[in-house]
């Protein structure tokens, strides 16, 4: 293994510049004449706007413009676009209302953008924006996903009848119903997947500027800018894609919620347009409460049927999916294609069957969040096995490993739709199992008694599915896009190479993984490589990085590109030393005639690919430089076995975690510390949307947990130790055999948290407590006993 190349522990690069505040957010970016943009946004969860009077916040101080939906309607502004079509059970498309950038007409969330004020100050925007005045007529409104379907319901949409947006399904229900028919133990689970408000160190931030010739720039937190280059300028303002720049610079995480087209892009570019001067706008934090997609927000009845010997026969699931207000840019893919594909996770369940309600309600709008999907299948079928265990009194170990798919099954066929390439789930188990001391576990959990504390071990082994492939599958799924990456390699003449990768990284440390992996590939020194992303003017084209995809996809095209550099390096070389390109072995660097010491190295190849005086010019153009698309086969199935250990104490119900292991298979690791890292930051989300975080709304739509003051974010005391293991089976269709690794944390965590707390409170017979697990609701389970633990 080289110093610095696949495998080793290098610390991460660009965290000398965010330690030492050089990182370039956003908001950090400032042009001269730039003026400031405030959106007034709706207080209300749903009304009908009667009208709305500028004229007095035009008239203030310092204020340049004032603009509302009808200006932007008047001027062609369309609406943000949805990316991803599903199809209802009985073949028709999905119901797709407008999602105007500025509301007409009507607001459907609290922070509903309505008006936007221009002025040469934050403070004078913001001052002017109070001074709109909106006559609204209230309407009822309908938060909860099962009072939105109700006969009665207010609607969000006036043309989406129920507030149904899809009703769809998967798998084969004949068969599901037979398995049942025959099965010795049916379990049963009402679940709830509580929602989740992402909070990004940075908020979101947009600033644009229009040169004189109609050039427009916009510097926004994005996950991916080529990607909100395609759909504003195609779809929302018109402007063509040569004619529009979008830069993300360094941007302070994401999550999955910068993933998307938000309105603040589409009007900050348009005002500059209008106005040609640069506007920018930074949301405050309790803005981003209200404006940033949320995540997760399931509502679940799940059964498994089982035989005598525990075998699962049957999993049948039914879920009702809240979407918010409207449909953010890759919301319906969600609660589909993300979730119910991945019902099967480790286990072989041979007939499984999910249908899934997408509904309406006036609520801030819903998308990926961290897993995005594939948490609320492993928090539902990791709670099911758990509750099974106990209903037949199989030991929730033993269940599991009965039911695994076997290590030589590979490749499997899932009954709802994927085929995994590889795993290992007895492998991870164990090695997990091991690192948590299970064996020792009664032993601690009585000794905790004595201390009069409740303690409980939990388990999760969880599958994730990421790197969503290939573009042709996901097109005949529903996605408006393709799923490739994308990477140009150029080597210089000197040898040294820069990389311009489609991926993002706005936390996951690709400026090192990604310069490890060509140090590794054309044996570079890794100081030499520079990587570079974030730009539509520097990087020919890219997806952009969630679904944990960037390693897989977007470092498999880096790959690729690197092979094409080897093969034009491998005829240069033939060229200068006189041999055939066939007979020419490339190895850590070095061209090398097979069998001889004729040899140049990477950079003498480079230098005369850029000075061809002596070079195969009538064959091959000069310069060294290539650019590959890598569309993968399929997607990488990481799993798992997630760990949890909890004290409770009876006299709070405040749950302590103690201890977490996280044995993770994320296939080849390109550098251990960043995996390590990655896991245990989503454990930590994991472990926040186990115990602490909800996005509460009253039933009208009011958001009541609209700052940090209730919104409870974990904190470093909240967090054990996490302890993070890899056991590795390869990716058998990329290059690298790397899975990803970005969601695997928040995958698999929560339900080894909940599963946990249920074990600690077994004595009082609880079957299942709702995320996120508040002392408040253990406190109560425990005092609705308490008579019980007294008398014994
Ligand atoms: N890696 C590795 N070996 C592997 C797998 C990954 O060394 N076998 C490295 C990669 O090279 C990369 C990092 O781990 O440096 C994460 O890689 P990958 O799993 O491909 O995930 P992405 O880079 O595509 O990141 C997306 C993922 C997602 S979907 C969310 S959400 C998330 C996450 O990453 N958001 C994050 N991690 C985050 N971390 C931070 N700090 N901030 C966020 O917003």
């Amino acid at each position: 293994m080289a110093k610095e190349g696949i495998g080793a522990a290098v610390k991460r690069r660009e965290d000398g510049r965010f330690l030492t505040g050089q990182g370039h957010y956003v908001d950090d970016f400032n042009r001269p004449g730039q003026l400031y943009a405030y959106i007034r946004r709706s207080d209300r969860p749903h009304a009908r706007i009667r009208s709305i009077d500028t004229a007095a916040a035009r008239a203030a101080p310092g204020v340049v413009a004032v603009y509302t939906g009808a200006d932007l309607a008047a001027d062609g502004v369309g609406g943000l676009p949805c990316g991803w079509q599903i199809h209802n059970k009985d073949g028709t498309p999905m119901a797709e209302p407008p999602h105007p950038v500025l509301a007409l007409g009507k607001v459907r969330h609290i922070g509903d953008p309505i008006a936007v004020v221009i002025a040469e100050s934050k403070a004078a925007a913001k001052d002017a924006a109070e001074l709109i005045a909106i006559d609204f007529e209230d309407l009822p409104g309908v938060a909860d996903v099962r009072a939105a379907i109700a006969p009665g319901a207010p609607l969000v949409h006036d043309d989406v009848p129920g507030n149904v947006c899809y009703d769809w399904h998967i798998g084969d229900k004949a068969a599901v119903e037979a398995a049942f028919a025959r099965a010795k133990h049916v379990v049963k689970l009402d679940l709830v997947n509580n929602r989740l408000i992402p909070n990004a160190m940075e908020p979101r931030a947009a600033l644009a500027e229009c040169d004189v010739n109609g050039n427009y720039t916009l510097h926004t937190t994005s996950q991916n800018p080529h990607v909100i280059r395609l759909l504003m300028g195609a779809f929302v303002l018109h402007i063509p894609e040569h004619r529009l720049r979008v830069v993300a610079p360094d941007v302070g995480g994401g999550f999955g919620s910068k993933i998307y087209h938000y309105a603040e892009e589409a009007i900050v570019t348009w005002a500059a347009g209008k106005l040609r001067r640069p506007v920018k706008w930074t949301a405050e934090r309790s803005e981003s409460f209200i404006s940033d997609a949320q995540g997760r927000d399931h509502v679940s009845h799940a059964e498994l049927a089982l035989d005598a010997e525990g075998n699962f026969l049957a999993l049948r699931v039914s879920t009702l999916a809240n979407l918010g207000a409207y449909l953010s840019t890759f919301a319906p893919s969600v609660p589909t294609y993300l979730y119910a594909t991945l019902l099967a996770g480790v286990y072989k369940t041979p007939a499984i069957y999910a249908e899934v309600k997408a509904v309406f309600t006036n609520t801030v709008p819903v998308d990926a969040y961290r897993g995005a999907g594939r948490p609320e299948a492993a928090y539902l079928l990791e709670r099911l096995v758990d509750v099974a265990a106990l209903e037949t009194g199989i030991d929730r170990i033993t269940l599991r490993r009965k039911n695994f798919i076997p290590p030589d099954a590979f490749p499997y066929q899932t009954p709802v739709a994927l085929q995994y390439d590889s795993g290992n789930y007895e492998m991870t188990l164990r090695e997990a199992l091991k690192a948590a001391d299970y064996e020792g576990f009664e032993a601690r959990r009585a000794e905790a008694r004595r201390r009069g504390k409740l303690r409980g071990i939990g388990i999760s082994t969880y599958l994730e599915a990421c790197g969503i492939a290939p573009s042709k599958v996901v097109g005949q799924l529903g996605a408006r896009a393709g799923l490739y990456e994308v990477a140009t390699i150029r080597v210089h003449p000197t040898g040294s190479v820069t990389v311009y990768t489609g991926a993002h990284s706005h936390g996951q440390g690709h400026e090192t993984t990604f310069a490890q992996i060509v140090a590794d590939h054309l044996g570079v020194p890794y100081e030499q490589v520079e990587i570079v992303h974030g730009d539509t003017a520097q990087v020919p084209f890219g997806m952009g990085t969630y679904g944990s995809r960037s390693l897989a996809v977007g470092g498999s095209a880096m790959v690729k590109a690197m092979d094409k550099i080897i093969a034009k390096g491998k005829k240069i070389a033939a060229h200068l030393l006189e041999a055939s390109a066939e007979d020419i072995e490339f190895a850590d660097g070095v061209f090398r005639v097979a069998g001889t010491d004729k040899a140049k190295t990477l950079g003498e190849i480079a230098l005369a690919a850029y000075v061809p005086h002596n070079y195969p010019i009538e064959e091959l153009e000069p310069g060294l430089e290539e650019t590959a698309f890598y569309d993968p086969k399929n997607f990488t199935f990481p799993g798992g076995c997630h760990v949890c250990e909890v004290e409770i104490d009876p006299e709070t119900g405040v749950t302590k975690v103690v201890n977490f292991v996280a044995v993770d298979d994320v296939g080849r690791v390109i550098n251990p510390m960043i995996v390590e890292g990655q896991v245990q930051g989503g454990v930590a989300q994991g472990i926040g949307q186990a115990l602490l975080e909800h996005a509460v709304y009253d039933e009208s739509g009011q958001l009541l947990s609209g700052s940090f003051m209730d919104y409870t974010m974990p904190r470093a005391d909240n967090l054990p130790r996490i302890t993070v293991g890899t056991e590795i089976t390869l990716c058998t269709h990329n290059p690298l055999g790397a899975k990803g690794c970005g969601e695997v944390g928040a995958i698999g965590s929560p339900p080894a948290v909940i599963n946990a707390i249920v074990d600690a409170l077994k004595e009082f017979g609880v079957k299942h407590i709702d995320m996120p697990a508040t002392p408040e609701k253990v406190w109560s389970i425990i005092e609705a006993h308490r008579p019980r633990m007294a008398a014994e």
